[in-house]
């Protein structure tokens, strides 16, 4: 067997950027898929040079020169970046493979950058890769398990990669789980809607938590699970055969059905100070929430005592929503989103955008034959920056309107003012009151407002430069400029 060269690299990042929020976060964002596949490929015997690129610093220095394979982790918005990335990698003879959220939801576009491009990754869809190794042009190998993995390796295995990955974040330092992949639930619009649902091994979640006790004073682990604690006796069970009570910090996504108030004191007593479940509409996706009975107004109420009950027993809830779902139309959807922040004011909202990513979820397909998604380019489409769908119910300006009229309302003097009256230990409420002052709240008011304010004046030329020859960027600019257009010029 050839023992080859590894790089893997996790793109957390769409490209270079300062921001204070990138330093201070995004190396906890790191993902735990290219960890696994850097232990897998050492136990194969070859050699892994693992980067986590936030943002900062070069790829290019972070990596040995010499390389047989470089494998890239990518959500879509970083895509162009995977892109550019392999391109020049493949030009110094270095065979490229992409995985991840944008590699199961665009495979066939991946296919024309990439020498492999994988699906759904097991140990032997890797395997299967690395003896191969070889390049396939012009269309790279699609490669897929029939199934998710059955088995991961833990933290303790991981270790060496998480580390490096927290080695470059300031303060906070977030260790990656995952107890369960997959889910039970179908929204229509998730890439997890058509995966059955599986817990993962309890003794390595075991062995892990107490891994990590001895690594940290106070630890804080955030859970990837798309939906944590399905099985939430065999979770929680393990968790305290492992760990003394509350001695780790937990952050989970999770879903209204399973936060009920048995559970919320099991949360409390292990250590479970932050949760984001999603109620993502007052019309649609009841199951998830318990109230598939109850629409409209009734659901606000139902939905803000409970999520008032969750916030007596945890610090900090977010609540996530989806703007623009086909069962939405009119004022009401985002009037019904007001009344609930008036009700439930502790609880920080998350607004995403309607968007489909390629073929995720199988409702994708069918807006493509209905002829409705945009083709936005890959940087825009992370849920807030661009929605690519066009709305059912709402013409654009309209739905903009309302979106920011929305967002204007969660951001407000006053609801930040009664959000921090509302939430009691002292970290969460400053940080909901920069995340309302920053990208998040008043910078997300004022991007679409531009938007608005740009459709209204001529339709937007956007530049998106992605080489290094800015010359020729501001060249196309200047001359879109000239013709009358509003640019939007993004590096
Ligand atoms: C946990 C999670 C997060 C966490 C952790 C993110 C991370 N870096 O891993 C947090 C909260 C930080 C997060 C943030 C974001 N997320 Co998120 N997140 C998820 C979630 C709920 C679970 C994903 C997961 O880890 N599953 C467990 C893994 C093991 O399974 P899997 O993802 O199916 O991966 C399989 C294969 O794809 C493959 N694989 C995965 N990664 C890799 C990497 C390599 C190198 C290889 C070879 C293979 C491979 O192997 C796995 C096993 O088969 C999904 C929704 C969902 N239900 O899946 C959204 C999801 C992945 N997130 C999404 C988005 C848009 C975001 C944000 C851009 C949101 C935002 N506006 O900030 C950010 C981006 C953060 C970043 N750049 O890292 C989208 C991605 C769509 C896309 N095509 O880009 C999803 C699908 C949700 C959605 N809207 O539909 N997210
Ligand atoms: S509950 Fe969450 S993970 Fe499950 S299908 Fe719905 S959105 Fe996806």
């Amino acid at each position: 067997m050839r023992r080859l060269r590894i790089g893997i690299i996790d793109l957390v990042s769409r490209g270079p950027g300062r921001s204070m929020w990138s330093w201070v976060m995004y190396a906890n964002f790191a993902s735990i898929m290219p960890q696994v596949i850097g232990v897998w490929c050492e136990e194969e015997g070859h050699t892994v040079s693992y980067v986590c690129y936030t943002g900062q610093g070069s790829i290019a220095e972070a990596l040995p020169g010499e390389l047989d394979l470089v494998i890239i982790g990518a959500f879509t918005e970083a895509a162009l970046m995977a892109y550019a990335l392999s391109s020049q990698l493949r030009s110094q003879g270095i065979v490229t493979a992409l995985g991840g959220p944008h590699a199961r939801c665009y495979p066939q576009d991946a296919q024309k950058y990439f020498d492999y491009v994988l699906g759904f990754t097991d140990k032997s869809t890797i395997l299967e890769m690395v003896r191969d190794c070889s390049h396939h042009r012009p269309l790279g190998a699609y490669i897929s398990a029939s199934r998710q993995p059955s088995t991961l390796p833990g933290v303790r295995e991981r270790w060496k990669f998480i580390d490096a990955a927290l080695h470059s974040s300031p303060f906070l330092k977030l260790v990656p789980m995952l107890g369960s992949l997959g889910c039970p639930y179908q929204c229509e619009f998730c890439i997890d809607s058509t995966v059955p649902y599986q817990p993962l091994d309890y003794d390595v979640m075991r062995e892990d938590l107490r891994f990590i006790l001895r690594k940290f004073k106070r630890p804080l682990v955030g859970w990837h699970d798309p939906n944590f604690g399905v099985q939430f006796n065999g979770t929680l069970d393990a968790i305290e055969e492992a760990i003394p009570p509350d001695s780790i910090d937990f952050i989970a996504e999770s879903s209204l059905s399973l936060l009920t108030e048995p559970h919320m004191i099991r949360l409390r007593k292990n250590g479970f100070k932050a949760l984001l479940p999603g109620i993502e509409s007052w019309f649609a996706l009841g199951e998830k929430s318990r109230t598939s009975r109850i629409m409209g107004l009734e659901k606000v109420r139902d939905v803000a005592a409970q999520v008032n009950m969750i916030l007596s027993y945890v610090p900090y809830i977010q609540t996530n929503f989806v703007l623009g779902l086909d069962s939405d139309e009119g004022e009401e959807p985002f009037e019904l989103t007001k009344r609930f922040l008036d009700s439930a004011p502790g609880a920080f909202p998350g607004y995403s955008l309607l968007t489909s990513f390629g073929q995720a979820a199988p409702l994708n397909l069918e807006y493509q034959r209905a002829d409705r998604v945009i083709p936005f380019p890959f940087y825009f489409l992370n849920n807030t920056g661009a929605m690519n769908l066009k709305p059912k119910n709402y013409s654009w300006p309209d739905f903009y309107d309302r979106a920011i009229g929305l967002t204007k309302y969660s951001m407000s003097p006053r609801a930040i003012a009664r959000r921090f009256g509302a939430t009691h230990a002292r970290t969460p409420r400053w940080l909901n009151l920069v995340r309302a002052i920053s990208t998040e709240g008043y910078g997300r008011i004022h991007y679409y407002s531009e938007i608005q304010a740009a459709r209204q004046r001529q339709p937007p030329a956007v530049f998106l430069r992605t080489g290094t020859r800015r010359g020729s960027g501001v060249l196309c600019r200047g001359r879109a400029q000239r013709d009358g257009h509003h640019v939007a010029f993004v590096t």
